[in-house]
């Protein structure tokens, strides 16, 4: 049957800044301008103009009008757009528009940690849940992980980090992306208080929420100096599952030189932000860096396979662009050449960044270490990042829904949502680097797209929103197969679209769809609706920017 989207007038459900841009889109197959009202929680017209007529939209499968009520700068709650007898769902104009949710989207890295118990204090009662994989039957404990059978003979201790998703997975190449990600946060936004057990110790809350995925990292490392790829179950575990009642073996899978370039990445970063905070950390991370160096130069094609059973691939067969972002963090950090001659690529508008293609997070890298680098090189450096924006720039203007995830192939992937709000990073350092408005509006912009100004009128992140994401696939937050657990923590953001269709729910449910509308809220749809790591990462790290630059 047809899909009801609600409201054919799209806005950011959360809301707009005060002193941010204020755009919308409306469904409509007519042809010329029509009036627009904007309302306040009182149903008075506080402004009003006329739409622009955009055409179709190809990813939505849509015809739209473009709505653009910046010129309104007032605060309140409750305000609706209206287009003739349609209603958009109210939303909220403030100035602190992101602070709740930037913490809600780092507290979603504390909600999924392994190896410790998540405590009521902190979460609320009903997401408190028992630590997992800690040895307390009949759940198997990190401590003591033995490889894959007969792929070694040591054991590894590898307990704490973070769950990877909806599965009890540890996966390095993404784990170590998002503790990145977080660090690169905490340069970019600094730190506001989040509510975890390490609150009120002397570091920045977001480096301890860091700090115990970069710990657990350093423990996938081999005595080789290689990095295991990653660690999860022998079967994919049933949902639902908490942490704590998983039953099965679990193993560590050979090391990679993806894994073992992503640790040498983050480790180089790492020691550079907690030289301040923690100098024992910070050496950990540097010697662990270096070592992982070495071991990937010796062992420079070791690719992890696609397909296995029991835990996600994250298979990756190049790897020359894992050796030039970690060779880029590495010069960062310690100012070596031999490093600087090993960084080989560039950021580059097609590729962007994702856990598989990390050659663009190379330039991000240098760009955190402007010192390292000489006059013409940082201007030649902030003319790469400058171009790549102003393509995203341009592509999220030629959308009907503002957007910069425009894919060439006009295929939308698995975790499209993570891709979005990756552009919209690469934007908002734009912004950083240059101090040009348009990429600061454009980010700003992206985070309508997430909250609800979509081909399908849906706030991707759960509690923010009319029509938030409240069924993410997972195997705790699973209230919608029995309703004595939780449903998923505010401030969680879906994988979103995926054409891919790769899943049996998206399968029965999506047919036929439409690029920007291939996603449904179903616990089930894991290619759709999944949460994960990397992806919440980079909703923290854009909403944290919002947040740091509500006002100009
Ligand atoms: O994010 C990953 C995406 O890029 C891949 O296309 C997909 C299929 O391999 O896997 C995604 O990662 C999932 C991982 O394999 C297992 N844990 C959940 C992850 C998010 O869905």
């Amino acid at each position: 049957g047809v899909r009801d989207f609600g409201s054919p007038v799209r806005v950011n459900q959360l809301g707009y800044l005060p002193d941010g841009p204020k755009r919308a889109t409306y469904v409509t197959d007519q042809t010329t301008p029509l009036d627009w009202n904007l309302l306040d929680a009182a149903d008075r017209v506080v402004a009003q103009g006329k739409t622009k007529p955009f055409g179709a939209d190809p990813m939505a499968g849509q015809n739209v009008h473009k709505i653009d009520f910046g010129t309104y700068r007032g605060s309140g709650q409750g305000y609706r757009l209206a287009v003739g007898t349609d209603r958009s769902e109210p939303f909220d104009a403030a100035g602190d528009l992101y602070r709740d949710l930037r913490r809600d989207a780092l507290e979603y890295f504390y909600n999924n940690r392994s190896g410790i118990p998540i405590e009521a204090q902190y979460v609320g009662a009903d997401r408190a849940r028992d630590a997992g994989h800690v040895g307390v039957a009949p759940n198997k404990g990190d401590t003591s992980v033995p490889c894959f059978p007969g792929t070694c003979t040591y054991s590894l201790d590898v307990r704490g980090g973070w769950y990877d998703a909806g599965d009890h997975g540890k996966y390095v190449v993404n784990g170590a992306l998002a503790a990145w990600q977080l660090l690169d946060l905490y340069e970019q936004s600094g730190s506001r208080a989040l509510r975890i057990p390490e609150a009120g110790n002397k570091i920045p809350d977001v480096l301890d929420e860091a700090k115990w995925q970069l710990d657990f990292l350093l423990r996938m490392q081999a005595p080789s100096g290689m990095v295991h790829h990653k660690i999860h179950d022998e079967k994919w575990t049933g949902l639902p599952l908490k942490p704590a009642a998983d039953p099965q073996p679990r193993y560590l899978y050979p090391p990679s030189t993806a894994a073992t370039l992503n640790v040498a990445a983050v480790g180089a970063r790492c020691a550079r932000i907690y030289a301040r905070w923690d100098k024992t950390l910070a050496g950990r991370c540097l010697a662990a860096a270096d070592k992982a160096w070495k071991a990937a130069l010796k062992n420079p094609a070791v690719y992890a396979p696609d397909g296995g059973e029991g835990g996600g691939a994250y298979d990756d067969v190049k790897v020359t662009d894992e050796f030039s972002w970690a060779a880029a963090e590495l010069f960062a950090t310690t100012g070596r050449g031999v490093y600087k001659k090993a960084i080989t690529t560039q950021l580059t508008a097609a590729d962007g960044f994702s856990w598989q293609e990390t050659g663009g997070l190379a330039d991000l890298a240098l760009a955190r270490a402007p010192r390292r680098l000489s006059p013409i090189e940082q201007w030649k450096l902030r003319q790469r990042i400058s171009a790549v924006a102003d393509q995203y720039v341009a592509d999220l203007r030629a959308q009907g829904y503002a957007n910069p995830y425009r894919p060439a192939d006009g295929k939308y992937v698995w975790g499209s949502n993570s891709a979005v709000a990756n552009s919209s990073m690469i934007m908002a350092t734009a912004y950083e680097l240059t101090g040009q408005s348009k990429y600061r509006d454009a980010a700003l912009e992206s985070l309508d797209y997430l909250l609800g100004r979509n081909a399908i009128n849906q706030s991707y992140v759960t509690g923010y929103g009319e029509r938030a994401s409240a069924n993410q696939h997972h195997r705790f937050w699973a209230k919608s197969l029995d309703p004595a657990l939780p449903s998923p923590a505010p401030g969680s953001l879906a994988g979103g679209p995926n054409s891919g269709l790769q899943d049996p729910v998206a399968q029965r449910n999506l047919q036929g769809c439409a690029p920007a509308t291939c996603y449904v809220d179903d616990i089930g749809s894991y290619s759709t609706n999944e949460v994960a790591v990397n992806w919440n990462s980079a909703l923290a790290w854009l909403t944290a920017f919002a947040d740091t630059h509500a006002h100009h």
